[in-house]
């Protein structure tokens, strides 16, 4: 299996997130990809290739051409705007207030565009996002080209991003890019597996519309985690994907055990809807540790998690998304790599 990486990861490190009501140092810290590069090492996986420059047309498939413009000249207009720190959005059009106009300043842009506020931008932040997406679209084309599988070790990760918001430490989606791709290249039909803690209500939110991409996403429940206002399991798709989103929100405290079962369910929902290709968001925030997550799993269980997957047998893009227990972050991950190449 190839493995694609790009150094440029590090031009995104903000040294705030809010969190708790205070500032801390981010959970999503270039660190977490450390951990994953020395376990695939380890464990003998071939050294991960660059992916080379990131095509920004297979970007703009799957979001606004606004926000690619935002993101690409937000930092010099906050600067110019005389802000001293990061970027992070203060005000929000919430529900009431009117969200017909964009605003012309920094400020109320940047609200425009998050849908959260614990992620914060930088001045490389818009060059690590294209690295990330690049590693998404070197892997994918492996998979067109003809390989079983390929890993993209995207980070920052993407599956929270939207056609046109960022928020939960992600800027461009990887996982859609992926599958939008994969779709454009000629599979009928394309699955996106998010394993990750939190629901894909990026991925969710491109494709809600599109029969053709089926998403799958096993995930804390919405009514006690984040994103907390997406993610439910009556969230089934609109239009011509009306019964092409699966949410499999899951309680506090879930182990193992009943992870698997919901993700049994959502393999059987795969196969029944005739996937050629798969993307898998592969988070490893499931794990019992995760500073900021509440399932149970243990490491083994994403060796387990990987064999279930490769049952599907089909030929699958995986990119990395969340996961902050951070030495463990590799271990988990390279299982799961393992268990999906049935080693
Ligand atoms: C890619 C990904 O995993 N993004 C996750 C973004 C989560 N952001 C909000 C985290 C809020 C955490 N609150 C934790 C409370 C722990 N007691
Ligand atoms: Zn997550």
């Amino acid at each position: 299996m190839r493995t694609y990486h790009s150094e440029d990861h590090r031009l995104h490190f903000p040294q705030a997130e809010l969190a708790g009501g205070q500032l801390v140092t981010p959970f999503e810290r270039p660190s977490r990809v450390e951990y994953v590069l020395r376990r695939l090492r380890e464990r003998g996986f071939e050294a991960p290739a660059d992916p080379g420059p990131c095509d920004l047309d297979a970007v703009a498939r799957v979001h606004a051409p606004d926000y690619l413009d935002f993101l690409e000249r937000a930092w010099d207009d906050w600067v110019a705007d005389g802000n001293a720190g990061e970027i992070i959005a203060t005000n929000v059009p919430a529900p009431g207030m009117s969200a017909a106009r964009r605003p012309e300043g920094i400020e109320g842009q940047v609200g425009w565009y998050a849908h959260a506020s614990e992620t914060a931008m930088t001045a490389g932040t818009w060059a690590a996002a294209k690295a990330s997406a690049a590693c998404a679209q070197a892997a994918t084309r492996d998979v067109m080209e003809g390989a079983r599988h390929a890993f993209a070790l995207c980070r920052p990760p993407g599956h929270h991003a939207t056609r046109a918001q960022f928020g939960g430490y992600c800027f461009l989606n990887n996982a859609a890019v992926a599958a939008r791709m994969l779709r454009d290249g000629g599979a009928g039909r394309v699955a996106v597996l998010d394993v990750d803690f939190h629901h894909g209500n990026g991925t969710q939110g491109i494709f809600w519309e599109d029969g053709t991409v089926h998403l799958v996403s096993i995930h804390g429940d919405p009514l006690h985690a984040y994103p907390h206002y997406i993610g439910y399991a009556d969230e089934t798709g609109a239009g011509d994907g009306a019964g092409a989103t699966t949410n499999l929100p899951l309680p506090p405290g879930t182990p193992y055990r009943d992870w698997a079962d919901a993700l049994d369910r959502g393999i059987g929902a795969i196969r029944d809807r005739g996937a050629e290709a798969l993307v898998v968001s592969l988070g490893t925030d499931a794990y019992r540790d995760d500073p900021i997550s509440f399932f149970k799993l243990d490491s083994d269980d994403f060796r387990d998690m990987g064999a279930r997957v490769a049952a599907l047998d089909l030929p699958a893009v995986v990119c990395f998304e969340g996961g902050y227990a951070i030495e463990a972050v590799g271990v988990n991950a390279v299982n799961f790599l393992e268990g999906l190449a049935g080693r």
